[in-house]
């Protein structure tokens, strides 16, 4: 590969700062014009004359100027460097006209189209095909913007300041980073409200979406609205603009964006009515319009110096948003599907060719980097910190970065600075969660004399490529002790292990506990630790820490599907008569009930298996969990009418967490009773549902016993014209097909006239599926592999991002047998032999072909 990485050691000062950015758009399908008037001064803590380098791709510019000359510079591939010698040595007015052509962007970076409307992708690099600028995130000023359109709705950041028929201006007076730009027009209609915040400012809110979708906002804009009242309440953070615009968009990469008072959303993260979303949709939407909101200040306000910093906004923004849902919903079910979802992401990633530290030092496509170890596992770390320095002192801390660092571009230096400064540790060793990738592994042991039980803790922390050595981690394990009679004799206590090994005691003990480890995940590392099935199944009755509640029945889960897979054994009475007890113990949440019915996954059990030195094969590992689901429907089968009964909701539909929690777990029952009556209960569950989540829910129990064609058909005449609906279609029959059937489904559904490929949503609904399809994916044929390789060649001259990140099926690839290995091998040297194969699927390609 020839392209050379950007390292975090390289990182140098902007040589110009920016005062004043004004733009004007012309706005034309394929030729937009772009005017700019760019207000700047040598940056002062840079002495001497420095060249202005000014970023700019497939920009055709037709003029340039500084001061009114004309530039006599030409622009390469990647911008335009202006010479010392042509600037004043103070401050100067660039100016450009460029022309770009937003509808041939099938990137869906920089100023696309989307259905006929115009918008804009910036984040991380898309402003340099807008216009010529310094596009790095620590050059900030203040925007105006004209837009010129015959569109109906004109709109970019920060307030509306003038308009008249075919245009709008503009300002955004919070000086920010090119980023944050948002440009929108189309004919858009919006679902409007109002908030006043704490210090009494009216703020109009409004939801823009194309006609028709305008009754779907409802729950979108009641998520904002808690939102904003939330950050006031617990981060003291209040809205600063006048208006706050949210527009919905049916192509884009992610999931959203936090441009400036100007959020970006992929519409599947706004629209929702009980009878086209799921309850997941719903907590989604809920999570993802607090987590754009939030970055006003974590990220907008306080933004990053450079890319690396990412996890900066990133980790904290998820962290917040975290928080949030588990004060909007159940704490303790909200903590659990965040561990799965690290779990199944993050530590997936660490354990394998793409692993890199929560700060990276080195990348090629920027692009590339926002991942689960940025993401999420950058908010564990600030869970850790929380957690080590105590709450109070997290506030203190978190008021003392708002203000110092308000308005600037900041490092996680400046960060963890922020933390000693309002606590007085040294962090010095925290610090290494940020810049060393991999997981920890605690190994655990413990012994009990005379009245004091002491546990000894021992931390390995493995090599990942570039980084054989590691050294210690400060680790926060929070555990408490429970008698053998069930009551608890230590509450959680946070231990602070900060060496290789490390022993704690506790005294005046009157019998050996059971304790319990790494309460609420403490800590994002593996425990090690030989545990008796019967312990395991007295914490998952008796322990008070609702996380490692549901973890023992996890790992107790984990352990049997294990023996299921390598010794063919079956599952004994001790798991199915602990989880039968969970299962109708109306005493505990019915949404934490769902959890622990919910099987372990087969890439988590590949995982496992792999992580204990086994080479998982996949079509075991589904063979079993199959077993292991049909002994569980039969264990329960005399209970599951009653609680499928008991857990119909009356009245109308709610998304709350409550009614949704009584949902998932009337589905896990559906599930299983579909194991026994072949379908019956499913096929009238279907038939009557008044719910997506039910329909779909219904739709994937037949599934799963290989039935539903009927209900599919019904589904796909219902729902034929809602895009967002289809793609549940679409995913539902590949995620659910047997083994040997997935490729032969994917081929089919590429062909169906809907199958849409150049949309990330629909893309993402077939060949994402194929790859969740883990023993479908992995078939021995090698078709899943073949698949997804010719969909990525085909998607990535199109669009790049979205083909790199879905190349990460192929992360997993050491795991597996030789033939497996040699199979995905051959997959990436193919996608690494593509004609033009871009800089961001090259890198990715690359990395896991090492
Ligand atoms: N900052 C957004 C995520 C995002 C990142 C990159 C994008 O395009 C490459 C788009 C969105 C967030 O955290 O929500
Ligand atoms: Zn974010």
């Amino acid at each position: 590969m020839t392209d050379t990485p950007i390292r975090l050691a390289d990182y140098r000062p902007p040589s110009h700062l920016v005062d004043s950015v004004s733009l004007v758009f012309r706005l034309a399908p394929g030729e937009t014009r772009v005017l700019s008037e760019i207000r700047f001064r040598p940056n002062p803590a840079l002495p001497g004359r420095h060249d202005l380098r000014l970023d700019g791709e497939g920009l055709k510019l037709v003029s340039a100027a500084v001061d009114g000359a004309p530039v006599t510079a030409s622009p390469d591939a990647t911008g335009l460097t202006l010479p010392a010698g042509s600037l004043p040595g103070g401050a100067f007015t660039f100016t450009a006209e460029v022309e770009i052509d937003p509808a041939a962007n099938t990137a869906l970076e920089g100023l696309y189209m989307s259905n006929g409307m115009y918008c804009t992708q910036c984040e991380a690099e898309g402003f340099r095909k807008i216009t010529f600028y310094p596009d790095r995130p620590d050059v900030m000023a203040p925007f105006r913007v004209r837009i010129e359109s015959d569109l109906p709705v004109l709109l970019s950041n920060g307030n509306e300041v003038a308009s008249g028929p075919g245009w709008a201006e503009w300002h955004d007076p919070w000086p920010k980073p090119s980023y944050l730009f948002a440009l929108v027009a189309g004919d858009l209609v919006a679902h409007s409200a109002g908030y006043t915040t704490m210090s009494g400012r009216d703020v109009a809110l409004n939801i823009w979406v194309r006609p028709g979708d305008e009754a779907r906002c409802g729950y979108a804009m009641d998520s904002l609205i808690r939102s904003m009242t939330w950050d006031e309440e617990v981060y003291g953070r209040e809205y600063d603009l006048d208006v706050f615009n949210i527009v919905a968009v049916d192509d884009f990469n992610m999931g959203a964006m936090e441009n400036k008072g100007l959020n970006i959303f992929n519409s599947k993260y706004v629209l929702a009515l009980p009878e086209t979303a799921t309850d997941d949709d719903f907590a989604r939407i809920e999570a993802i319009i607090a987590h754009e909101y939030f970055h006003n200040w974590t990220g907008n306000r306080v933004t990053c110096r450079d890319w690396f910093q990412l996890c900066l906004k990133e980790g904290l923004t998820v962290f917040r948003d975290q928080q949030f849902s588990s004060d909007m919903r159940s704490a303790a079910v909200k903590r659990i599907e965040d561990v799965l979802t690290l779990r199944a992401r993050q530590f997936r990633e660490d354990d394998g060719p793409l692993a890199h530290p929560v700060r990276p030092e080195d990348y090629i496509e920027i692009n590339n980097f926002y991942t689960a170890t940025v993401y999420e596992k950058g908010a564990e770390v600030i869970g850790m910190l929380k957690r080590l320095v105590g709450d109070e002192a997290y506030d203190r801390a978190l008021d003392l970065y708002f203000q110092r660092h308000d308005g600037q571009a900041a490092t996680i230096e400046d960060w963890l600075t922020v933390f000693e400064d309002a606590t007085g540790r040294d962090l010095s060793q925290f610090k290494l969660w940020y810049s060393e990738a991999g997981t920890p592994r605690l190994k655990v042991s413990d012994r009990f004399e005379a009245g004091r039980y002491t546990l000894e803790f021992e931390q390995v922390n493995p090599p990942t490529p570039d980084q054989p050595v590691k050294r210690p981690k400060v680790i926060p394990i929070a555990v408490g002790l429970l008698n053998p009679n069930g009551d608890e004799v230590v509450p959680t206590t946070v231990l602070e292990m900060t060496e290789p090994r490390q022993s704690f005691t506790f005294d005046g003990l009157a019998s050996r506990p059971v304790p319990s480890i790494l309460r609420g995940f403490s800590a994002p590392v593996v425990l090690e630790r030989e545990t008796s099935p019967e312990e395991r199944a007295f914490l998952l009755a008796h322990d008070t820490d609702p996380f490692n509640k549901w973890e023992a029945g996890r790992a107790l889960a984990k352990d049997v599907l294990a023996r299921m897979v390598t010794e063919g054994a079956q599952p004994g009475p001790d798991w199915l008569d602990a989880l039968a007890r969970v299962a109708v113990d109306d005493a505990l949440d019915p949404a934490f009930r769902a959890l622990s019915l919910r099987l372990p996954g087969e890439d988590d059990m590949a995982h496992t298996l792999h992580s204990a030195g086994h080479v998982p094969d996949p079509a075991r590992i589904h063979a079993a969990r199959e077993r292991m689901a049909e002994a569980l429907a039969q264990r329960l089968e005399p209970q599951l009418g009653a609680l499928i009964d008991a857990l119909a909701e009356p009245g109308p539909f709610s998304p709350e967490a409550r009614a949704a929690g009584r949902r998932a777990l009337r589905l896990a029952a559906l599930g299983l009773v579909t194991r026994r009556d072949g379908g019956a209960r499913a096929e009238a569950a279907f038939r009557a549902a008044n719910n997506m989540t039910e329909e779909v829910g219904a739709l994937a129990c037949l599934l799963e016993i290989g039935r539903g064609q009927e209900e599919l058909g019904l589904f796909e005449t219902r729902w034929s014209r809602d895009r967002l609906v289809m793609d549940k279609w679409f995913a539902l029959q590949i995620l659910h097909a047997a083994p040997d059937q997935t490729g032969a489904t994917v081929e089919r559904l590429t062909t169906h006239p809907a199958f849409e490929w150049k949309n990330p949503n629909r893309f993402r609904s077939v060949i994402g599926a194929l790859s969740a399809n883990h023993a479908g994916f992995h078939h021995a044929s090698g078709a899943g592999y073949r698949l997804l390789a010719d969909w990525l060649i085909r998607l990535d001259p199109l669009n790049p991002q979205t083909a790199a990140r879905m190349s990460t099926a192929f992360e997993t690839r050491a795991r597996y047998d030789a033939d497996r290995q040699a199979m995905m091998v051959a997959e990436l040297d193919r996608i690494l032999a593509a004609p033009s194969l871009s800089r961001d699927l090259g890198e990715m390609a690359g990395r896991m072909r090492r």
